[in-house]
């Protein structure tokens, strides 16, 4: 009972923030997201009678217990799905930093769920394998399917219809996404925790679940016209809320650091220059940013001459998840 699968990062380009049930990981808001090309996660897992404990190697490493735990918890879903409780050995490994804000609990969710489905032999549906890897990190959800993705929030008590489905593929668009790595440090307070606080504490809250249907909305339509620069401004736009909110919760939460806000600051130089360049930021203090194929080498070589940028990885539209070996 083994498999191994591949599922690649993404980047919400508008942004997920809040919950509606933090038990069945329900998002409180719909997002859109870019599956990433360059950035992946490989899991191996095995089911086995003879094994007493469940075991998780991140990048050649044993994990943390409370890494292990949060694994453990999520396959004991799958192995009630199909009346299993052997244990599992889970060896898995990213291709990029792990918690520095670049979404490994995304990749990391997708692959475990695919590969510990098809090692159970169980038979599901994308949408089945998205609501599952959901339960693991919201996320997650968005890096079953590939290219442009839409994640639905879902009105449902028990988050069946809380799943992430295309929008368009990895061909429909040639799209750049360059990502400046400002630090490898893991970052200070986790997606979830930023979560609780900013829906318990913001005083932006409401406004910001209200807005984001007319952000997904037109974000759908910029991705089905191709139209750049509105891809762009909404990019944008949604990131900078997003951090509003995080900001305006108590204790405010800052996940930029000064390299990303000089960072943030030469894209719009660059932008008032004539070059369609756009920002986005998540949890963590590396740069994104959005641009046209035709102008990826001048976006580098700006983020490159950013004094405290130490890595650019640049990133198409990739792949659906799936499975190398069963
Ligand atoms: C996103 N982020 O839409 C937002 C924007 C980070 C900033 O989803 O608690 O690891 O596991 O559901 O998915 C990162 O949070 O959070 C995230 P959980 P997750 O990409």
């Amino acid at each position: 009972m083994r498999a191994k699968a591949r599922a690649h990062s993404n980047i919400a380009l508008i942004k997920y923030w809040g919950k509606r049930d933090e038990r069945l990981n329900l998002p409180a808001v719909g997002s859109i997201s870019l599956t990433l090309s360059a950035l992946w996660t490989e899991t191996e897992i095995e089911f086995s009678p003879q094994f007493q404990t469940d075991q998780l190697i991140l990048n050649d490493k044993t994990a943390s217990p409370e890494e292990t735990g949060r694994t453990s918890r999520f396959l004991d879903v799958l192995r009630k799905l199909a009346g299993i409780n052997h244990k599992a050995v889970i060896q898995s490994h990213n291709n990029f930093p792990t918690a520095a804000g670049l979404a490994s609990s995304a990749s990391g969710f997708a692959a475990l769920t695919l590969a510990a489905a098809r090692a159970l032999h169980l038979s599901l549906s994308r949408k089945e394998l998205s609501v599952l890897a959901r339960q693991g990190s919201g996320s997650a959800a968005r890096s079953i399917p590939g290219g442009f993705v839409e994640m639905h929030a879902g009105q449902s008590a028990d988050g069946s219809d809380a799943f992430a489905e295309p929008i368009a593929p990895p061909a429909h668009w040639d799209i750049r996404l360059l990502i400046g790595i400002t630090s490898g440090a893991a970052k200070k307070i986790g997606s979830t925790a930023g979560m609780n606080l900013s829906k318990t504490t913001s005083p932006y809250y409401q406004a910001w679940i209200d807005a984001q249907h007319a952000d997904l909305t037109a974000m759908r339509q910029a991705i089905l016209d191709r139209d750049f620069e509105r891809l762009g401004e909404l990019s944008e736009y949604s990131c900078l809320k997003m951090h509003a909110l995080a900001l305006s919760s108590n204790p405010g939460i800052l996940y930029w650091n000064g390299v990303t806000v000089e960072a943030m600051h030469a894209v719009r130089d660059l932008r008032r220059r004539g070059t369609p360049a756009y920002f986005t930021i998540d949890a963590g203090p590396q740069i994104k940013v959005l641009c046209l194929p035709e102008d990826e080498n001048e976006v580098r070589e700006m983020l490159e001459s950013i004094p405290g940028i130490r890595e650019v990885v640049s990133n198409k539209p990739g792949p659906d998840a799936r499975i190398l070996e069963a």
